[in-house]
C-alpha cells in the first residue's frame, strides 16, 4: 500500500534531548527512543480500520505519534516508521453489509480519504503503510511457527494463541484478570466461547464463515491446521511490526483503548514466536478524544470529522492547533470552542511572524524542545509561542504609541526572529505558518 506524501521538516540548530515519555509498561516515563543516539529508531503505530472516516480521536493519536517522531529527528535519530491498516475485520465487514456496500470499494475509499487527512494535517507518513491483506502469508507463517510451538491450537476450526505460552503475558497493560476479562470481551474478544483453554486466548486464524472473505492458506499451512479463513486482529500487526522492524522495536503506539487486549497479544504472540523479548521497548498510548460525553468512535456515529472541518473551509493548521492545546494522554471532550481558539491563536502566530522583524526569539527553541522532550507537553510548548508572539504584539504596541507620540525609542529587534520561530513551528510542532 502506498501512504502519503511527507512534508518538509526544517532542520534546527543544534540537537534536542532525549524525549521522555509515559511508557505504558513501565507505568511511568521513560527517555526514548532505546536506539543509540545517530541509529534508527524504530516505531509502529496502529492504523485504522477504514469503514469511516478520521474523526479527532484518530487525528489526536496520529498527531502525538507524529510529535514523537519530530522530536527524535530533532535528537539525531533517523526514524523508521510503520503502520498498518485493517482492511478486512469484523466491523468493516459489517459496515458494509449494513449500507451494500462492497467492502473491498469501502476500505479503499476511506483509507484514500485517511491519506487525504493526514497529508492536511502535515502528519509524517510510514515508510512502510501495510495492510492486513496484503500480510496473509506473513500471519500465515507466524500461526504455524506458533502452532508448532505448542503456543497455539484449534477450536472448530478456528486457530488461538495460548496467552500464558508467554510468561511476560500481562506485562503491557498491568490488568488482573477479572479486568482482563471484562475488558477482552468489550474489545472484540469472545472470553466466553466453550472450548478455549483459558477464557484469554485470543483468535489467531479464522476459519471460512458463510459471505465472508477468506484465503488458502497454502498446502504447508493446512498441513499444520490451517483452513482457508482470514487473520485473527493482533497478529495482524505482530506480524507486519516483525516483517518490517523486527523485535526490540522502540515504541508501540496507539490509542489507551489498544493497550488492552491489542498490544498485549501482540507483544506476547511476538515474543513466543521468535523466543524473545522485549517485543517493544515502550508502550505509548493517547487518550480518548469525546464528543457530547462519549468516546468519539465510529461505531457509536457521535463523530466531528476532519474532512468535513476541511471541507467547511476550516484550515488544517487551526485543527491541529486545537489538538496541541491539549496533553496527548489525557482524555478530553471535543467542542466548537476548542476550534474557535485555535483560529484565533493560528492568526496571531502567522501575524506575528508576517512581519519584516521580531523581537529576540533565541531563546524559544530551547524551550519548546523542553517542553517536547518532557512527555510532549504541548500546551507548554505552545505557552513557549504564545509568550514570544505576545512580546512582538506589545513591541508593535509600543512602536506605534511611540510613532503617535513622535517618540525615537523603539522596540529590540532583529530580522532572524519571524524565521526562527516559524521553523521551530514546523519543526517541532509540525504547525507550517
Ligand atoms: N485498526 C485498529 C488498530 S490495529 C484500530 O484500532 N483502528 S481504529 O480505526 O479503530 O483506530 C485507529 C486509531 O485511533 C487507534 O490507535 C485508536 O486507539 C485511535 N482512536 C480511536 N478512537 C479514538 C478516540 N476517540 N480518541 C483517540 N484515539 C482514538
Ligand atoms: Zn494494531
Amino acid at each position: 500500500m502506498h501512504a502519503w506524501p511527507a512534508p518538509e521538516v526544517p532542520d534546527l540548530p543544534g540537537h534536542g534531548s532525549a524525549v521522555r515519555l509515559h511508557d505504558t509498561a513501565a507505568q511511568g516515563l521513560v527517555p526514548t527512543p532505546a536506539a543509540a543516539p545517530g541509529e534508527a529508531a524504530r516505531i509502529y503505530v496502529c492504523g485504522i480500520t477504514p469503514y469511516d472516516a478520521t474523526h479527532m480521536g484518530h487525528a489526536n493519536t496520529y498527531l502525538a505519534f507524529d510529535l514523537i517522531q519530530r522530536a527524535w529527528l530533532d535528537a539525531g535519530h533517523p526514524v523508521s516508521y510503520v503502520q498498518n491498516v485493517t482492511d478486512v475485520d469484523d466491523p468493516l465487514l459489517e459496515r458494509a453489509l449494513a449500507t451494500g456496500q462492497d467492502w473491498v470499494r469501502l476500505a479503499e475509499s476511506e483509507t484514500a480519504l485517511f491519506r487525504e487527512d493526514m497529508t492536511a494535517l502535515r502528519i509524517l507518513p510510514p515508510q512502510h503503510y501495510v495492510g492486513a491483506v496484503e500480510s496473509i502469508p506473513l500471519v500465515v507463517d507466524l500461526v504455524v511457527k506458533l502452532l508448532e510451538r505448542g503456543a497455539a491450537y484449534d477450536v472448530d476450526g478456528d486457530i488461538y494463541f495460548s496467552v500464558h505460552a508467554d510468561p511476560a503475558f500481562g506485562s503491557v497493560a498491568h490488568l488482573d484478570t477479572p479486568d482482563m476479562l471484562t475488558t477482552f470481551g468489550e474489545r472484540g474478544g469472545d472470553p466466553g466461547r466453550p472450548g478455549k483453554k483459558n477464557a484469554l486466548d485470543c483468535l489467531l486464524w479464522q476459519a471460512e464463515r458463510e459471505g465472508e472473505p477468506s484465503w488458502e492458506p497454502g498446502e504447508a499451512a493446512r498441513a499444520a491446521g490451517l483452513k482457508p479463513g482470514r487473520p485473527g486482529w493482533h497478529i495482524e500487526c505482530a506480524a507486519i511490526a516483525l516483517e518490517h522492524l523486527g523485535m526490540g522495536i522502540d515504541l508501540q503506539g496507539g490509542g489507551s483503548d489498544l493497550a488492552f487486549p491489542h498490544h498485549e497479544m501482540g507483544a506476547s504472540e511476538a515474543q513466543v514466536v521468535t523466543g524473545e523479548r522485549p517485543y517493544a521497548h515502550t508502550y505509548v498510548h493517547s487518550g480518548m478524544v469525546g464528543l457530547d460525553g462519549e468516546k468519539m468512535s465510529k461505531s457509536k456515529g457521535n463523530l466531528v470529522l476532519v474532512s468535513k472541518l476541511r471541507h467547511a473551509g476550516v484550515d488544517p493548521m487551526a485543527i491541529r492547533l486545537a489538538l496541541l492545546a491539549h496533553h496527548y494522554r489525557t482524555d478530553w471532550e471535543w467542542t466548537d470552542a476548542d476550534l474557535a481558539a485555535a483560529e484565533v491563536r493560528l492568526a496571531r502566530w502567522r501575524a506575528a511572524v508576517s512581519r519584516p522583524d521580531g523581537v529576540p526569539a533565541d531563546d524559544v527553541l530551547a524551550a519548546v524542545r523542553e517542553r517536547i522532550a518532557d512527555d510532549l507537553d504541548t500546551p507548554g510548548a505552545l505557552a513557549a509561542i504564545d509568550g514570544w508572539v505576545a512580546r512582538q504584539e506589545a513591541a508593535d504596541a509600543a512602536d506605534s504609541a511611540d510613532a503617535s507620540a513622535s517618540a525615537s525609542a523603539s522596540a529590540e529587534r532583529n530580522t532572524a526572529a519571524p524565521g526562527q520561530i516559524s521553523r521551530i513551528t514546523d519543526a517541532l510542532l509540525g504547525v507550517a505558518l
